[in-house]
C-alpha cells in the first residue's frame, strides 16, 4: 500500500486536512492510527467531527506523533486502498518540550521512507522575507522534495484575506513545485490533490 506523507509548520492545516480529505473520498469515520517515538502504537475509531474536535487546534503543536488513516480511492471499477500519514510540525527552533522534539525526529526520519511528500504550507502567513529567506523550513522541505521526485506542494488557506496574492509569490518562489492551492476548511482543491493521489497510487 503507497504511503503519503503531510508535513509543514504546526498550525499549516495537516491534521485538517487529512481529516477532510478522508470525508471528501466518502470517509464518515475514521480509523486512526497513532504512533509515538518510542514505538506505541494505539488506535481509535472517530467520527469525522470528533476526530476535527480531538485532534485539530488553532495551537501550535497539537498533533506530536505519526497518525495514520487508510484511505479509500475509486479508480474506474477498481478501489484502492492508501495510508495518509499526519505528522507533528517542524520548526526550526529546539522546541523545551522533549515529546516535540522527538516528534518532530520521527517526522523527518519518516519522510524517507514515504512513497510521495505532501507539503503543506498556510498561504495567509507567507511574506517576502519569509520566502527570500532559503534557509526556512519550508525551503528545506522543499529541496529535498524536488529532490525526491514524488512531492506536492499544498498550498493552504486560500480562503483567508491576502492568500491569493501569495500564492503567486510562493509559485514564484518554488518553480519546480507542482503546487495546488487549497483549503482544507472548505475543501476546496480536493479535486485537483484526488486526481493527483489517483495518478500516484
Ligand atoms: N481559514 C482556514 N483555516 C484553516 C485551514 N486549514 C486549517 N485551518 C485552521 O488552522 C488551525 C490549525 O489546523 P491544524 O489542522 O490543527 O494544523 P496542523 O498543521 O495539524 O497543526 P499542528 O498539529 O499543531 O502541527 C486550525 O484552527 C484550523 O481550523 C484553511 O484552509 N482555512
Ligand atoms: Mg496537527
Amino acid at each position: 500500500m503507497r504511503e503519503f506523507i503531510i508535513v509543514g509548520l504546526p498550525n499549516s492545516g495537516k491534521t485538517l486536512f487529512t481529516l477532510n480529505f478522508a470525508a471528501y473520498l466518502g470517509s464518515k469515520q475514521v480509523e486512526v492510527t497513532f504512533r509515538t517515538y518510542d514505538g506505541l502504537i494505539t488506535c481509535r475509531h472517530f467520527s469525522i467531527d470528533e476526530a476535527k474536535r480531538e485532534l485539530c487546534s488553532s495551537s501550535l503543536h497539537k498533533t506530536r506523533s505519526l497518525q495514520s488513516v487508510v484511505l479509500k480511492l475509486a479508480i474506474g471499477k477498481t478501489a484502492i486502498n492508501f495510508k495518509l500519514t499526519d505528522t507533528c510540525g517542524l520548526t526550526p527552533q529546539i522546541n523545551h518540550e522533549e515529546a516535540i522534539r522527538k516528534g518532530m525526529a520521527q517526522t523527518i526520519g519518516f519522510m524517507r521512507s514515504a512513497d510521495f511528500i505532501l507539503h503543506i504550507v498556510d498561504l495567509s502567513l507567507l511574506t517576502k522575507d519569509y520566502l527570500n529567506n532559503t534557509g526556512s523550513i519550508d525551503h528545506h522541505l522543499y529541496d529535498y522534495g524536488v529532490s525526491r521526485h514524488n512531492y506536492l506542494l499544498l498550498a493552504n488557506k486560500i480562503d483567508l484575506p491576502g492568500a491569493r496574492d501569495n500564492l503567486s509569490r510562493l509559485t514564484a518562489a518554488f518553480v519546480q513545485a507542482c503546487i495546488i492551492p487549497v483549503s482544507a476548511l472548505h475543501s476546496h482543491g480536493f479535486k485537483e490533490v484526488k486526481a493527483y493521489v489517483s495518478r500516484n497510487i
